[in-house]
């Protein structure tokens, strides 16, 4: 569109959803501007970030306003259009934000970001449950959502399968390949993988370094 600006999206490839709008991004070739924001130096903590988003979160997109699927015009299976299974993909990611994304965050709090922050490593203890909680989303991942489909929420990749697989690989930043286990959600990792394509491994080139940066040092 003549003289619109192009999208920004300010993301730290380190967070889950950033990877996540960064491969939606990618693989649906929108057009777009990356500004980088990295966590571990404070950068959405300046004065102009706070600006741009008081909670001093990633990811931010600056646009003229923010319905990216219907201004794109993406194929439908990413959002669908038709109500039910629109519904499916909003009640994954309610699920979502109460199970697998804190569930394996956490994971990578205690592994990663806690024994950098206090130069300790985490109790065992507290790892143990916290890879006890997200054994059971995994479960849960496997008998309810992919009990009788290939993705999350139908026979297609969605929103679902991008935020939820950001998600699920975090904990590889420690070394913690956490699906390796499970054969049923490696299949559906290879299907959401092969329908991202590229965008998959670009996005998680900044993880893969930290990981093996882990593994070196396990
Ligand atoms: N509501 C946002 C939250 C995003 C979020 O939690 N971002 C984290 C990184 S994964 C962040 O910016 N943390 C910086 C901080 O809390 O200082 C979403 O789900 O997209």
């Amino acid at each position: 569109m003549a003289g619109r600006k192009a999208l920004e999206v300010y993301l730290d490839l380190l967070s889950q959803p950033c990877r996540a709008i960064h491969i939606f991004l990618n693989c649906n070739k929108i057009s777009h501007t990356v500004k980088t924001v990295a966590i571990r130096k404070g950068e959405n903590r300046t004065p102009e970030y706070t600006k741009l988003n008081p909670m001093q979160k990633v990811p931010v997109m600056v646009d003229n306003d923010f319905v990216l699927t219907e201004r794109y015009n993406v194929p439908s299976n990413w959002y669908p259009r038709h109500p039910e299974r629109r519904a499916r993909v909003d009640e994954y990611t309610a699920w979502h934000h109460t199970n697998t994304r804190p569930h394996a965050a956490k994971v990578f709090i205690m592994e990663v970001l806690l024994p950098r922050m206090t130069g300790q490593p985490t109790d065992p203890l507290k790892v143990e449950r916290a890879l006890a909680d997200l054994g059971d989303t995994l479960e849960k991942l496997e008998n309810m959502f992919l009990k009788r489909q290939p993705f999350l929420c139908g026979d297609d990749i969605s929103l679902a399968d991008l935020l939820a697989m950001c998600e699920l690989m975090q904990p590889l930043g420690g070394g913690r390949d956490i699906l390796k286990d499970r054969p049923k959600l490696l299949s559906w990792k290879s299907r959401v993988q092969s329908a991202l394509g590229d965008s998959f491994d670009e996005a998680h080139i900044v993880l893969y370094r930290l990981r093996d940066r882990s593994n070196a040092k396990l």
